[in-house]
């Protein structure tokens, strides 16, 4: 979740006055809240913020929560110049922000992430037509403004601007989705390539569902991990808590495969053209929605015959552009002020020229952020082709990862361990605060957390490179090509591509042997080969799995090694597989869980390996 209370604290500053001991220029703002009536009567709770002292007319920013935008901050609340959205009050838009339906406290019902309407139907809505009517209103009763609209916001307000997009008003000029997901049962929060992500998936729905603002789940153990092994099946879910009054829930339970529910929920049969002009933008180690924000990138650029579309990925977490400087990163350094850098030259830029007509237009197709080496790029395209070369490597004997192919056909060239979903391997050092714990937790930065804290786990396995002599760049998207076993009938695999720093790490020695993951994914065995139609695995048959680990631009520094882990359970965000195949997983008993040996193969004929793009010199 992303909450916007730092949007509407930017907007209302009030007063000449001393932000963070510098002086800051005055920018007063007349705020009104209206109950904007949508086309079915349906009233939507709206702030908006007339900057005062401009002359000329000013275009919109609008973003849509469901979050609450709540009353704002005191009249006399300052912002801070510190704050992402200072760019945007510098140069002066009439802010809006408005709570969609069902939320707080806009009137109707809440959908998550309700499926665009059928158009055929006149009566019906969704949140495209919500925001057409939002904008008609707008545009007829604020007065002094410019005709033009731009739309942003993170994670589900950025839903909510693809969203506005698919059908936009004419006035939406400009939009920003920022870490939008694109679809649940593939990619985003609630499942990965049909994995189901518990903690996330059980926090979140009743988060949002058992009230009309964001009440967090209580939980009686500080150490979720401990909760969520205690659970067992997940029907105990709605047995002990939730009593089947949380839909979102009931739809994970009703919905184990990807069905026309999920499908019609995806993003994807709906971005068939480029509408207006659009700033996609991710973090490298986005938490929650990674896969969204590239899937949709890669959806528009398709049709982009216009050159509408731009992408932007810096080395954030969720939203990590949207809080902070942006110069690191749980223990992670980039050199500079990423998001600040993100916040003045991109997004303030971005918006003054489309909705005001400012500046040049100087985008590249791609800005991305590499990691490692903390430099940014500027690409013709994303994923890059012509700098890059794809080379495997490949699982070895005795933990090494090398880039050349195993020779031998020895049928015993393997490598196994045992998955006990009694015993499943933490995602993070534990303890494992509830995800959006309000005394703080280590969710928003799991993903750059040193993974030795897993290395000896006898259900961990560990191929690593000798230390590289000169840097490697990998660039674009990496596949796993697991060749595997189980014992089971279904199993999890989890693939983590690790950048290992030296053991004596000058640079910053505390860091020394640092395992920091630039990519990973996991894949439920049972959909293989169809995410529609799942079925058993064979048992102890070799069968090889394609893992797609998704976009990565990281430098992997002189002296750094490249390591690559396997395991089969990553809890508690992704559920136990009970290891036998049952038809739901949600329905599954106790007694359905069982332990498997897993065998990762490394003969000739079944190699494991890692497809990386690599850049080459041109
Ligand atoms: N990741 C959050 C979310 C978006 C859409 C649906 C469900 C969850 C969020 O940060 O808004």
């Amino acid at each position: 979740m992303h909450f916007s209370r730092p949007f509407v604290a930017a907007v209302v500053c009030l007063s000449s006055a001393i932000c963070a001991g510098q002086d800051v220029p005055v920018v007063k703002y007349e705020k009104r809240s209206e109950m904007i009536p949508l086309r079915d009567g349906v009233r939507l709770y709206t702030q908006i913020f007339v900057p005062e002292g401009h002359s000329e007319s000013l275009p919109f920013l609008m973003m849509r929560t469901p979050y609450g935008n709540g009353d704002g901050p005191p009249a006399e609340a300052l912002a801070s110049p510190e704050t992402p959205y200072w760019p945007l009050v510098q140069e002066g838009y009439i802010f809006v922000i408005q709570d969609i339906r069902g939320r707080n406290k806009s009137e109707g019902e809440f959908e998550m992430l309700r499926r665009p309407r059928n158009k055929s139907n006149t009566a019906s809505i969704d949140e495209s037509s919500d925001t057409n009517d939002t904008i008609d209103w707008l545009l007829k009763n604020v007065p002094n403004n410019n005709g033009r609209v731009g739309i942003f916001g993170v994670s589900y307000p950025g839903w909510l601007t693809v969203m506005a997009m698919l059908d936009p008003h004419p006035a939406l000029k400009a939009a920003s989705p920022q870490a939008s997901p694109a679809d649940m049962f593939l990619g985003d929060d609630f499942h990965h390539n049909g994995a189901f992500r518990l903690s996330y998936g059980f926090e979140y729905a009743s988060m949002m569902e058992t009230g009309k603002v964001v009440t967090q789940f209580e939980f009686d153990q500080y150490d979720t991990y401990e909760w969520y092994l205690q659970l067992g099946s997940l029907a105990n879910v709605n047995d002990k808590y939730l009593h089947g009054r949380v839909p979102t829930w009931n739809n994970f339970v009703e919905h184990p495969n990807y069905d026309t529910f999920w499908q019609r929920q995806s993003v994807d049969p709906y971005l068939n053209q480029v509408t207006v002009p659009t700033l996609n933008v991710a973090g490298w180690w986005d938490q929650e929605d990674f896969y969204g924000p590239l899937r949709i990138y890669q959806l528009l650029e398709r049709q982009d015959k216009q050159n509408l579309n731009y992408l932007v990925v810096g080395p954030w977490n969720h939203g990590g552009w949207d809080r902070k400087d942006g110069s690191e990163l749980g223990k992670i350094k980039f050199g500079s002020p990423t998001a600040k850098y993100f916040a003045e030259e991109i997004q303030a830029r971005w918006f003054a020229y489309h909705l005001k007509g400012k500046g040049e237009f100087k985008f590249p197709e791609a800005r991305v952020f590499e990691t490692g080496s903390n430099h940014w790029r500027e690409l013709p395209q994303w994923p890059p082709q012509a700098t890059v070369e794809r080379r495997n490597i490949y699982f070895g004997a005795n933990g090494k990862l090398s880039f050349e192919k195993p020779t031998t056909d020895d049928l015993s060239a393997a490598d196994h361990y045992v998955s006990d979903p009694a015993n499943p391997v933490p995602y993070r050092p534990r303890p494992i605060e509830p995800t959006y714990f309000p005394a703080g937790s280590g969710w928003s930065t799991w993903l750059l957390e040193d993974q030795r804290f897993v290395q000896n786990r006898p259900d961990v396995l560990a191929w690593e490179s000798e230390p590289l002599s000169e840097e490697l760049v990998v660039s674009g998207n990496v596949l796993a090509q697991l060749n595997a076993s189980t014992t089971g009938t279904d199993a999890d695999w989890i693939v983590k591509l690790i950048d290992v720093y030296p053991e004596q790490n000058d640079a910053e020695i505390k860091m020394s042997g640092y395992q920091l993951m630039v990519a990973n994914e996991v894949l439920r065995g049972r959909f293989r080969n169809s995410f529609e139609a799942p079925e058993p695995i064979p048992a102890a048959q070799p069968v090889q799995y394609t893992i797609d680990l998704h976009g990565v631009n990281h430098c992997f520094l002189p002296g750094h090694r490249i390591m690559v882990q396997v395991q089969s359970t990553w809890f508690p965000i992704i559920d136990r597989n009970p290891q036998k195949y049952v038809p739901n997983i949600f329905e599954a008993q106790e007694s359905d869980f069982q332990h498997a040996t897993q065998t990762i193969w490394r003969r000739s004929s079944r190699a494991s390996h890692i497809e990386l793009p690599i850049k080459v010199a041109k």
